[in-house]
């Protein structure tokens, strides 16, 4: 990418787009092109070609999804599948029809299958059932990097397709029914902490084991790959080292300085065992994870108290 090609950043709000934003304005690239899901909604073809051929953009980051926790997924299934499928179809076609010169799509790493061997490498891709309670995502996402493969197969396009792992950082979800597990805990004990509260809930049995890389880190690596990877084989981004939720939460109540008690809520699901990816292709490529859990951790929570400030002042 060129410092003055026309970038569209789909999703430049949420916790990958803001990242990938950041990310491009430090880079120096000045041309960047965002639209908020009022005054774009991607579910919508006829909006989303008539604002591709308006804009015309060079590049495309597709990190515009409907997102969320274990229960999110459950509940709201049929909205994840469609929502994901609409969005992704509708930018996908717009771009190729648009001669956008490359686009990154960004998946997840719940597409692989449930009991899929550790670490999981990218082609155990439908190798096996899916986890139920985020199939629907699944089923949408992975029909998202298929389409980037044939798109590029039938058409000769650039279409790109990486797999993050559960990511976390500045502008997650906190809201605790459809948040992802790190915000939700950074969330409960703070709220324990400076409410006094005895204990903090957390769900399933603590035992599942995820990997976490910050979104930072993963801003680094699509626009590393955008700039130097060229393919229709999907890309693994993680750190390649994973923790038991329990530990996680262990980590999280130490460094919010919660002193109370923990307990199991495990009428809640626990979801997927594992799923650490197998991130040497990526490591080949010449990219490595570099912000380190506990560090992530820090950073996360000083930025989640300065934003519950800023709240405060706006209310
Ligand atoms: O992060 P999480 O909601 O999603 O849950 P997944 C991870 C693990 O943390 C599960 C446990 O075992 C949860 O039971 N957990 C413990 C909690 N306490 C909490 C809590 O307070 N809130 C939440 N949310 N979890 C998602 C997929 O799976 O991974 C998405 O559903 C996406 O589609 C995402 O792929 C990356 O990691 O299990």
């Amino acid at each position: 990418m060129n410092k003055d090609d026309k970038i569209y950043v789909a999703g430049h709000r949420g916790l990958v787009g803001s990242a990938i934003m950041r990310k491009l304005k430090k880079e120096g690239y000045s041309n960047l092109l965002f639209r908020t899901s009022s005054e774009l909604d991607l579910r919508r073809q006829a909006e989303v070609e008539d604002f591709f051929a308006k804009e015309k953009p060079d590049y495309v980051f597709l990190a515009a999804a409907k997102v969320g926790g274990i229960k999110a997924n459950d509940r709201y299934s049929a909205e994840f599948i469609y929502d994901n499928i609409m969005i992704q179809s509708n930018v996908i076609e717009a771009a190729y029809r648009n001669n956008v010169k490359k686009l990154l799509f960004l998946g997840s790493s719940c597409i692989y299958p449930k009991y899929a061997k550790q670490p999981m490498k990218e082609e155990y891709l439908l190798d096996g059932k899916l986890e139920p309670t985020n199939e629907a995502y699944a089923i949408a996402k992975i029909a998202g990097l298929k389409m980037c493969q044939h798109y590029n197969k039938q058409y000769g396009t650039n279409f790109i397709s990486v797999m993050p792992t559960n990511l976390y950082g500045p502008n997650d979800n906190f809201n605790l029914e459809t948040s992802h597990v790190f915000p939700a805990l950074i969330r409960k004990f703070h709220e324990a902490k400076v409410n006094n509260k005895d204990e903090v809930v957390i769900w399933g049995t603590g035992k599942p084991r995820r990997e976490f890389l910050h979104v930072d880190d993963l801003a680094d690596a699509v626009v590393y790959l955008m700039n130097n990877y060229d393919g229709s084989e999907i890309i693994n981004i993680g750190t390649g080292k994973d923790i038991s939720i329990r530990e996680l939460t262990q980590l999280i109540k130490e460094i919010v300085g919660f002193e109370g008690k923990i307990v199991n809520d495990t009428s809640k699901p626990d979801g997927t065992p594992r799923k650490l990816l197998d991130v040497s292709k990526l490591n080949e490529l010449g990219w490595k994870a570099r912000i380190d859990l506990r560090e992530g951790i820090k950073m996360t929570y000083e930025w989640y108290k300065i934003y519950l400030d800023f709240e405060e002042k706006e209310l």
